[in-house]
């Protein structure tokens, strides 16, 4: 709680009476609250227009919530594809082509589409196109399975990379399962990340795979 007092002395009312009183209470206490005014007129006016004045308990103001993308998405947790950095192209992504070819959550170049089982999945991925997230991580570090929620048309292994802070993690090939939506799980063990807030990458080395999600669970 934050204590706040004004207090104005007769000088500093322009003209006794409610209208000037009212005038000096609008000019002192522009920047606050109506009841902040309200009470300061109050007080204006059973000290006979003496006193321009309140003290009040304040709640002070709440910390500046910051969205996820700036802290970090907390791990163990999941991080959602299509849940990349703001920033836009060299950023948050790069992606081949222009516009976002499934239409759907955000309106940048990553192409995203509604997934089964709800939510969205990156799609239309071509190879070299990477997505970039932040990531916090325990203090001192900590060592995941890292199980990302995958999909191919072709019957084919398809391969992408984790890399932080541009440093290569991890790699996860899994094997199409012959439908855009026949979602599969492949996890990576073992993979080891350092404390603190870190930039993630994930670069695919091959195109034509969906992803969904990719959820760290520690060990
Ligand atoms: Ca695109
Ligand atoms: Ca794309
Ligand atoms: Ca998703």
């Amino acid at each position: 709680m934050v204590r706040r007092f004004y207090s104005f002395s007769t000088g500093h009312v322009p003209s006794p009476g409610e209208a000037g009183v009212l005038a000096a209470v609008t000019d002192a206490f522009a920047d606050d609250s109506l009841a902040l005014r309200q009470l300061a007129l109050r007080v204006a006016t059973s000290s006979g227009f003496r006193y321009v004045g309140a003290a009040v308990e304040a709640p002070e103001a709440p910390a500046d919530p910051s969205p996820p993308e700036e802290v970090g998405v907390a791990l163990p947790g999941t991080l959602e594809a299509e849940d990349y950095l703001e920033g836009g192209p060299g950023v948050g992504y790069y992606d081949t082509t222009p516009g976002n070819e499934g239409g759907e959550y955000r309106d940048e170049d990553v192409d995203i589409q509604a997934a089964t089982g709800g939510g969205f999945n990156v799609g239309w991925i071509d190879g070299g196109e990477w997505l970039a997230y932040a990531i916090a991580v325990p203090e001192g570090g900590a060592t995941f399975t890292v199980t990302a929620r995958v999909a191919a048309e072709a019957i084919e292994e398809r391969t992408f990379s984790l890399h932080v802070d541009d440093t290569w993690v991890a790699a996860i090939t899994f094997t199409g399962s012959g439908d855009w939506q026949g979602w599969t799980e492949q996890s990576a063990v073992g993979v080891e990340l350092p404390g603190g807030v870190h930039a993630l990458k994930l670069v695919f080395e091959d195109g034509r795979m969906n992803l969904d999600r990719l959820t760290f669970l520690a060990e």
